[in-house]
């Protein structure tokens, strides 16, 4: 018996012309499923499904046949189609950074720079431009968890009145190689493996640890990769860099020296490492999950754009070259002048046609700005074009709206695939004689970039600059800077990661380098690896820097946030819980814009001692503790002996102790606790018991602290 085709008939539905809806009833619409039974979808007029010709489809559910049991018909052009453009669909990752999420927003001049720039968006305090952001890890691909150990990309694109500039920087100021010829030896080393395609996502192997070990030059970048910078909470709560030292050049020709920062408004945080293992399992879209959430909530992130700016004087009697980008400025030697904020507040309406396609260039900068002869930069500025033209099929990528400048442009470049707005009038070459819409646009001197006439000369060779060849000062300086806390994690994520390296002489050639940079820090390396000796010192190629101040700007607990706002807690709860405790605590971090959600053992929800159902955002083996930044037990006494025979509800205590977090709780989760292993003897000042709302609202007000870090010490051993 043959199922009959659902276009062939269908009650009172006649084939309906383009742009008109199937039927509908009331506000929904009456849709045809695949076996020909109707159901209704939500909403009211739908549009009718045409083909990429227009031609209006009949029956999206069967490919055309001769007879039920009959071989498809070639003449189907819909069902080709259809498969033809679905085969289609991918484009090559791009070959770093292929995990990404963008927004859009906009950036807004808050001072002026017209002194030491012509650049138009740096003009006018108040005049805002519009600006999409992606952020990216490095190594892994497309498909892989948000929060890897990582580098993340922080790449801007303003679209000014003169044209896209894109800022296409890091969340670390330095990087791993001072010559762009060794980028592809760094990011294969740091890929999977190519024999066995392994591990995805990670540095800790062999390779990556082996050329680290012979290239010094990135130990400087090592040791940001192994602090907290590498698995932060949030997108939203993290700096970028533009790393290089551009140039300014204001209208009288002077240029002046710049370094690029964006300060997240709302504060630096990370989460450990034992969480980010976690998170991966739990929730591998973390990142991009939480930046939508926040944009699609109304809680717009913002950055302060800061300038760092310095002349050819303070270039010269740095203690290291500012070209070598292995190297930073300390904030407190240059001060960063907050100069604009850069707030997104708009998610994308579509991920492939804008994040996916958007094609950042170190090379797009506009009059006023320029570069200088940083090696890196100098690769960098041949790289992106290049790399486009492979990723996203032909030279005409411009011509996709994402990456179209929002100013009037007009060239001469015309054709090649994809042409979508080729040049208008009859000349189509410059110098020409017509006149007017004819002839086209002309160069104009006065308002077109120039490049800064820098004096150039020297023999053609190989070679790096002196200065560039002090590999361990500045990574002493930025280990010196990191608190207490901080300085345990780096020590932990070098032993991690050596760990997994399989080949013993590559783990002591590693220390070897960190003999340099601290001896504490190697011995503790040396200890946690179980090395029997500490290694002797690698050669340094140029004698150290002495004595440089610590940068309280380098660590991330120094510049945490001044409220606990755009964090989530999350609350254990079970039926019977106590609804005045259950709402102060929500009131108290509503008050605060924390976000809250509720844990329970059934997504259902629970209902309260009141009588109230309240339904829940994640059942319990859904929702575990690491996806929260601090955490409250709120059972009923009935509610807690039924979660101390669940592992899950042990887990989301024991993880949330562990990690540091603050642990807020109701007198009767005390036995779960304790189940969990949080004995009394544990309880510490980052463990705080609620029973009125003042307990709530104390409770809130120390999460500020956002991690109670004096436990840590209690729970490591090893
Ligand atoms: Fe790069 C992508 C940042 C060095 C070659 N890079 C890329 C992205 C970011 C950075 C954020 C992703 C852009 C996006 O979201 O689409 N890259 C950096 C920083 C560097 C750096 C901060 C050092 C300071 N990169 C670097 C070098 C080279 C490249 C030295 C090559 C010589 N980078 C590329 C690339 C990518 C890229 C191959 C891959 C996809 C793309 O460009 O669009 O061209």
């Amino acid at each position: 018996m043959s199922v009959k085709s659902p276009g062939t008939k269908s009650p009172g539905a006649k084939s309906p012309g383009p742009g008109r809806k199937t039927a509908t009833l009331g506000t929904e619409t009456i849709q045809r499923g695949a076996g020909g039974e109707t159901h209704q979808v939500a909403g009211g007029d739908v549009p009718v499904l045409t083909t990429q010709q227009g031609i209006p489809v009949a029956d999206d559910q069967n490919s055309a046949r001769i007879g039920a049991r009959g071989p498809t018909l070639l003449e189907d052009f819909h069902f080709r189609e259809k498969i033809f453009h679905f085969d289609h669909e991918r484009i090559p990752e791009r070959v770093v950074h292929a995990r990404g999420y963008g927004a859009h927003g906009f950036f807004e001049l808050t001072e002026s720079l017209a002194d030491v720039t012509r650049a138009d968006v740096l003009q006018r305090p108040g005049e805002r431009v519009p600006a999409f952001v992606r952020f990216s890890t490095v190594a892994g691909s497309k498909g892989s968890s948000d929060l890897a150990r990582d580098v993340r990309g922080f790449a801007v694109k303003l679209y000014t009145h003169e044209g896209n500039w894109d800022i296409v920087g890091n969340n670390i100021p330095v990087f791993f190689i001072q010559d762009a010829i060794k980028f592809p030896d760094v990011i294969h080393s740091v890929k999977p493996e190519p024999d066995r395609d392994f591990p995805q996502a990670q540095s800790a192997h062999d390779n990556f640890w082996d050329f680290v070990s012979l290239s010094p030059e990135s130990i400087h970048m090592a040791l940001w990769v192994m602090s907290d910078r590498a698995i932060p909470r949030s997108l939203r709560f993290m700096e970028g860099f533009g790393v290089h030292s551009f140039r300014f050049v204001n209208k009288a020709g002077k240029s002046t020296y710049v370094k690029f920062h964006w300060k997240p408004k709302q504060g630096l945080q990370s989460v450990v490492w034992n969480e980010a293992l976690k998170i991966n399992g739990a929730d591998p879209d973390f990142h991009r999950r939480d930046l939508w959430n926040a944009i699609q909530s109304g809680d717009f992130p913002e950055w302060e754009l800061g300038v760092q700016l310095f002349d050819d004087d303070f270039a010269d009697s740095f203690d290291f070259d500012v070209l070598d980008p292995t190297k930073l400025i300390p904030e407190e030697l240059v001060p960063v002048r907050r100069i604009g904020r850069l707030v997104l507040d708009r998610v994308v309406d579509n991920f492939f046609a804008e994040t996916e396609q958007v094609a950042f260039c170190t090379q797009n900068i506009v009059p006023g700005v320029d570069f200088t002869n940083d090696p890196l930069l100098q690769g960098r500025n041949f790289s992106y074009l290049d790399t486009q033209l492979k990723r996203l099929g032909g030279p005409n990528f411009t011509h996709i709206p994402i990456n179209a400048p929002k100013c009037p442009f007009h060239n001469f470049q015309q054709d090649g695939h994809m042409a979508m707005h080729n040049p208008k009038g009859r000349a189509n070459y410059e110098p020409n004689s017509w006149g007017g819409a004819q002839g086209g646009p002309r160069e104009d001197p006065a308002r077109g970039f120039t490049s800064f006439p820098a004096r150039e000369a020297g023999e053609k060779l190989r070679e790096r600059s002196e200065l560039f060849g002090d590999h361990y000062s500045q990574a002493r300086q930025f280990y010196l800077s990191q608190t207490e806390t901080e300085r345990v994690h780096i020590q932990q994520a070098f032993t991690f990661e050596l760990s997994k390296v399989e080949t013993p002489p590559i783990r002591a050639r590693v220390v070897s380098h960190l003999v340099n940079v601290d001896i504490d820090l190697a011995t503790a390396v040396a200890q946690g690896l179980g090395l029997e000796d500490l290694p002797e010192a690698a050669p340094p190629a140029r004698p150290l820097v002495d004595g440089l101040a610590p940068s309280p700007a380098l660590s991330i607990l120094r510049n945490g946030p001044d409220s606990f706002k755009g964090r989530k807690i999350g609350i254990l709860v079970t039926d019977g819980v106590d609804a005045g405790l259950l709402k102060a605590v929500t009131d108290a971090a509503r008050a605060e814009g924390t976000n809250v959600e509720l844990v329970a053992p059934k997504v259902g929800g629970v209902t309260l001692h009141d009588g109230t159902l309240v339904p829940a955002g994640q059942k319990i083996n859904g929702g575990p503790s690491v996806l929260y930044d601090a955490v409250v037990l709120l059972p009923s006494a009935d509610g807690a002996t039924l979660l101390m025979q669940e592992a899950t509800a042990r887990d989301f205590i024991a993880d949330a102790y562990a990690h540091a977090k603050f642990i807020g709780y109701a007198e009767a989760a005390l036995p779960l606790m304790e189940r969990a292993g949080v004995r009394p003897a544990d309880m510490d000042d980052g463990i705080l018991k609620l029973s009125t709302p003042a307990d709530a609202t104390a409770f809130i007000a120390a999460c500020r602290a956002l991690r109670f870090w004096e436990r840590e010490a209690n729970v490591h051993a090893v």
